[in-house]
Order: structure tokens, then C-alpha cells, then sequence
């Protein structure tokens, strides 16, 4: 029985973290004026907007805007948390939330990542696009909100984190600092796909944006076709997935009337419904200050900041461009649980609140209220093996040298040695017994999360996954930068997809972290570090993919997103290899067909798939002319 005394403590312990919660919005209806506008946009459509005004009239403030497609009616009541930080709330902005076209209280019609009509501000009428929305919205906020200081910044996570790169082209002269963190930058290499391969643990999220509204609503129109997945008790989501069988009775069962997952079926290539939905060619000529904002083990959104941040340092000179990755998930940043940890792994406390208050806060206030100095590096990068904040220049840094790793006889790992290339590593793919993504057993995801840093023993035993180890470290080795798996394959069939995984090793005798249950075993856990899968039909071309032909080697070169990670002094480095990872990922049939969403049953074959010893996988700078190159062809050469 619990002492009085202790259930007294609890009681009390829970009624403060509770109202330290309400505190905020306590706050922010004690400082803040709410207000709803409509705010017309050229063509005379009418976007919804939520503004809370500082009850102090004494000072004037930037206005600090969000984008969302995820309802600014959530934002009202005075219930603004997390975002953004309460750092920023009690320092004193003018809070804007606005439903993007097409959603919830907005005018118009919804466009998954409209594309962006180049050079579209202030310019015609008739062509809008989220660039010349974000530029209606601003010029009509610094006319009409009484008390702002003619500076506007924005910011969003995820979809509200792509409006707000989308802002950043064609700019409006008042915007001067954007913050677009996990930002989709293109769906075929975000969220829904994974370099030409579908993400079917994303099968469920698929309601929310495919049915358009048809009234104003400040209420998801779509629950009931999400409840069509949830309805069903599915504790498995590997199973029930398997269950499911061909990608066609998705569309047969749940997705039938969803335009979006119809767009998806109808465009399995890159082709140019999926390019001209690309921010990347449209970001140039960027004159304000930008801090792009990512997790490192954001299973969702890490192409995004990434290639974003990238492509503004390549075409935007004039850009005060920063990139800040941590450790963290899908938006992790946004959230503090005290203990920083992701999964089974420990990375240090109230990581989020430093990035919140010394990073992020200190960043708006420089540029948007002329506070403080702008110390931020070009790069804050979070190292994920000595777990510490790293400060670069320029990223991928320089200054670290670059690790090529080669794949040995009887799983050995080579690294900056090359190995023995007429070597032969060989396993049978079978899509009816595809790997798991994850150690543990998840239901139906809206979205995976746990499993980018997730224990990889179990895939190490099994006889479909090539696993390739280096000796015990005696030194510490940091790699650092971009990834390339330069792969030389044959196989029986004429299709097949490769999930290449880096790993770090612990060593025997790691000690086991507190917060997790006694069952984890922190000595040998194999952590994943950074893991990306090809379809291999997209090998030489994104838009126009080929079949292999059965016996013949041919080369698949594809890039894993960065890292930043130190493998310590004592542990190993890991590569993996395999060709199934479900249901994260759709099972290719291994037998080529014109479109896998279309596939039947039959097509789906066991592979014999050879990767030959001239493979290998480098670490550093490999990107030549950066992300824009990928987009035409895979021009990532060995
Ligand atoms: N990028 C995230 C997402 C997009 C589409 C489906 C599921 C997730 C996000 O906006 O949260």
C-alpha cells in the first residue's frame, strides 16, 4: 500500500507538470489578444489566418507566421503549445497560424506540394502557387496588424516546414528569417517514397490528404476513412501488412476514392508529376537568413533539411544559410522529455530546451528584432556516437577525412583496406518471408519512428542479410558527411531493391541505460546509425527505370542521407545488406513490372541476388554538383 505521504508527493508532482502545461496557455491568455482573419490572396480566394497580438502596446514586434496543413484552428484558444517554444511566446512576437489553400477554414482547392510557378511574386493574378499565398499573406499582415515591426520570420515542422521554404522563394521583401525545419522537399524522396520505393508503413497517413473538403470546416473530414485501417485491431502492422498481400488491394480496400493515393498508383516513376512538385529547382536568389532544422533519426523527413540546406548554400550566396541536425526524431526538437533519448538509445538531457532557448530563440530574435549577436555556426551538427554538439564551417566538413569501407570474406569489413574484389556475397530474397524493420513488433503506424536507431541483431542472423564487420576499434573513428553505396550486383530475377544499413557495434561489456527495461541489452547491440533503400530498376534514371538482366553485373549507386557519428574506441562498424524491409518499405516483386502498385500475387518471386567484392561504401563529400543533378538522372558516379 503507498504511504500517504508519497501518494501525496505524486498527486502534487502531477497537478504542477499539469498546470506548468496550462501555464501557457494561463500565459498566453493573460498576454496575448486572439483575433481571426480571412485574408484575401490574388485571385480572390480567402485564406484562414489565427494572430495573437501582444497585449503590451508599447512595444512594436515581428510577426512570427506558420503555414500548416494541419488545422490553425488547433491554434486557437489560446492554446498555442509547442509551437512555437514558450521562449519565443514569453520573449514577444505577433503569432500567426494560417490553413493553407484548400484546407480546413481556407478557400480553395488542396494540392499535395502544389508546384511552385517560378518567379511568381507580386507578379499576375490567375497563377498562385504556396510561394505567392506566403507573399499575399505577408504584404496584407504588415498593412493591417496593428504593432509589427515591418519584419515577418517564418517557421513550421514537416508539411509547415516545406510552406515555409516554399516562402522563401520569390520572397516578400519583409520576410528575413526563415526556419523550415523537417521541410518535405519532394515526395518521391520524403515521407511516401524512399528513392523509388514505397513506404507502406505510410499506408494509413494517406487519408489525411487525399479527399478534398467540400466547406469550410474547422473539424478532419476524412476520420472516417482513416477509421477504414484503424477499425480493424491490427496489434502487427508486419503481419497484417503481409496479410494484405499486392500493393492493388490497398487501392481495392481502403484507397479507392483517395486522389492522392490514385496520384501515387498512376505515377510510379519520377516522372513529371513528381518533379514539378520539387522545391529544389525553385530555390535560388535567396537574400534572407535561414536555419534549416533536422533529426538525425527522422525516419520521415531527413532528405528535406538536408538537401534544402544544401541547395541554398549552392545557389543563394547572399543566404545567411544554417543547418541545425540533432538527435532526434520527426520534429524531436519540439518536445522535451527531459531525458534525450531516441528508442533504446541515450543521447543527454534537455537537449530540445537547449536548441529551443540558445539556438532557435536566439536566432529569430537576432533577425528579427536586432537582439543579441547571430553566433551560429554554418553547421551545428550533433555527433550521435560521443553524443556532443559539433560546431563546422562548411558541410560535409572538410576537415574530417573521408572513410571508404569494403566487404570482406567471411563478414569481415574493411575500412580505407580494400578487400578481395573477385569476392562473392550471395542470399536468396524471398518477398513472402520479407525482413522486419524493426526489432520490436508495431501496429499500424501513422508514420515509423522508432527504428532508425533500432537494434539490428535479429537481421544479422537471418541468411537473407549480407553482414559485414570490422575489427574492434582502437581508436575513436568519426565519420562524417554524405553516403554512397557504390553496389556491383547480379541476380536470378530481373528486379530487386537494396537496403544498405550503417551500424555501430557496442562492445560485450557496454553497460545497460536506465531508462530502459532490463530486457535491452546495451552489450553487442548493433545500433542503427543511418540506413536508406534503392529500388534497383531506378539505377540509371529516376524517370525511365530498367529491368536487370538475370546473371549480368551491373552497377547501383545510390546515396544514404548524412551522419555525423563517432564510433568509439572498442566498438565496431557494421554494414548491412539486404533486399526486403517491411513493412516500412513495399515488397518488390523481384520479377520487373511496369508498375508494382499494379502487380499480382504471381509476379512475386524469390531472387538470388550476387553482390560482387568490387563494392563498397564511402563516407564524406560525394555529392558533385549537389542534390539539383539527382533530380534529371542518378548521377551519383563511383
Ligand atoms: N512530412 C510528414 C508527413 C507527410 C505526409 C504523410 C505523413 C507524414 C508531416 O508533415 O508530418
Amino acid at each position: 500500500m503507498m504511504s500517504k505521504r508519497i501518494f501525496l508527493l505524486l498527486f502534487l508532482l502531477a497537478f504542477v507538470i499539469s498546470h506548468a502545461q496550462n501555464l501557457d496557455s494561463l500565459y498566453v491568455r493573460d498576454n496575448y489578444d486572439l483575433n481571426e482573419y480571412r485574408i484575401k490572396m490574388r485571385d480572390g480566394a480567402e485564406l484562414f489566418t489565427v494572430v495573437y497580438t501582444p497585449k503590451d502596446k508599447s512595444k512594436k514586434y515581428p510577426i512570427l507566421m506558420n503555414r500548416t496543413c494541419y488545422n490553425a484552428s488547433n491554434y486557437t484558444d489560446f492554446n498555442i503549445n509547442r509551437y512555437p517554444s514558450k521562449y519565443l511566446i514569453q520573449d514577444g512576437y505577433i503569432l500567426v497560424y494560417q490553413d493553407v489553400r484548400g484546407r480546413y477554414m481556407s478557400d480553395g482547392t488542396f494540392d499535395n506540394m502544389r508546384p511552385n510557378i517560378q518567379g511568381n511574386n507580386p507578379r499576375n493574378k490567375k497563377d498562385i502557387d504556396e510561394s505567392s499565398d506566403t507573399y499575399d499573406s505577408i504584404e496584407w499582415l504588415i498593412k493591417n496588424i496593428v504593432g509589427n515591426n515591418g519584419r515577418v520570420g517564418m517557421y513550421g515542422v514537416s508539411y509547415p516546414g516545406h510552406y515555409t521554404a516554399m516562402g522563401m522563394i520569390d520572397a516578400h521583401p519583409a520576410l528575413k528569417a526563415s526556419s523550415p525545419q523537417a521541410p518535405i522537399a519532394d515526395f518521391f524522396f520524403d515521407d511516401f517514397h524512399h528513392q523509388g520505393t514505397y513506404l507502406q508503413s505510410y499506408t494509413a497517413a494517406f487519408a489525411v490528404f487525399g479527399y478534398q473538403k467540400d466547406s469550410l470546416t474547422r473539424k478532419p473530414w476524412y476520420i472516417d476513412k482513416i477509421k477504414r485501417f484503424y477499425d480493424d485491431p491490427a496489434a502487427d502492422g508486419y503481419d497484417f501488412h503481409l496479410k494484405m498481400g499486392p500493393l492493388k488491394n490497398i487501392t481495392e480496400k481502403y484507397h479507392h476514392d483517395n486522389f492522392f493515393w490514385q496520384q501515387i498508383v498512376e505515377h510510379p516513376n519520377y516522372d513529371e508529376f513528381w518533379q514539378k512538385r520539387s522545391i529544389i529547382p525553385h530555390l535560388k536568389n535567396i537574400n534572407h537568413a535561414v536555419m534549416t532544422v533536422g533529426g538525425w533519426f527522422d525516419a520521415e523527413d531527413l532528405y528535406g533539411p538536408l538537401t534544402i540546406y544544401k541547395t541554398v548554400e549552392a545557389t543563394s550566396p547572399k543566404a545567411k544559410n544554417t543547418i541545425v541536425m540533432g538527435p532526434w526524431d520527426h520534429g524531436g526538437w519540439a518536445r522535451e522529455t527531459g531525458k534525450t533519448t531516441h528508442n533504446h538509445i541515450y543521447f543527454g538531457d534537455s537537449i530540445s530546451t537547449f536548441y529551443q532557448k540558445e539556438i532557435e530563440r536566439k536566432f529569430f530574435n537576432h533577425y528579427l528584432k536586432d537582439e543579441g549577436t547571430n553566433t551560429l555556426p554554418e553547421a551545428y551538427m550533433f555527433d550521435t556516437g560521443i553524443k556532443k554538439w559539433e560546431s563546422f564551417d562548411k558541410w560535409p566538413p572538410k576537415e574530417i577525412e573521408p572513410v571508404t569501407l569494403y566487404f570482406g570474406e567471411n563478414g569481415t569489413l574493411g575500412i580505407n583496406e580494400s578487400t578481395d574484389e573477385k569476392a562473392v556475397f550471395e542470399y536468396t530474397s524471398d518477398p513472402k518471408k520479407p525482413i522486419p524493420y524493426t526489432s520490436q513488433t508495431e501496429g499500424l503506424t501513422f508514420t515509423p519512428r522508432r527504428f532508425m536507431s533500432d537494434d539490428q541483431r535479429e537481421a544479422s542472423k537471418r541468411p537473407d542479410v549480407l553482414t559485414f564487420e570490422s575489427e574492434i576499434l582502437e581508436v575513436d573513428r568519426t565519420l562524417a558527411g554524405e553516403i554512397l553505396a557504390a553496389l556491383k550486383v547480379s541476380m536470378t530475377g530481373t528486379d530487386a531493391d537494396f537496403v544498405v544499413k550503417l551500424i555501430d557495434v557496442y562492445p560485450q561489456n557496454h553497460p545497460q541505460y536506465e531508462h530502459n527495461p532490463e530486457n535491452i541489452i546495451m552489450g553487442g547491440y548493433q545500433q542503427l546509425v543511418r540506413s536508406e533503400v534503392f529500388r534497383g530498376r531506378f539505377r540509371n534514371s529516376f524517370e525511365k527505370p530498367e529491368p536487370f538482366v538475370p546473371g549480368e553485373i551491373s552497377n547501383v549507386n545510390f546515396q544514404l542521407q548524412d551522419v555525423l557519428h563517432t564510433f568509439k574506441k572498442g566498438h565496431r562498424v557494421m554494414i548491412q545488406i539486404h533486399s526486403t524491409w517491411f513493412p516500412y518499405i513495399d515488397r518488390n516483386p523481384q520479377k520487373y513490372v511496369d508498375n508494382i502498385f499494379k502487380a499480382n500475387e504471381e509476379d512475386f518471386i524469390k531472387s538470388t541476388i550476387q553482390v560482387h567484392g568490387s563494392s563498397k561504401v564511402k563516407v564524406g563529400s560525394i555529392l558533385e554538383n549537389l542534390p539539383l543533378l539527382i533530380h534529371q538522372e542518378n548521377m551519383i558516379k563511383d
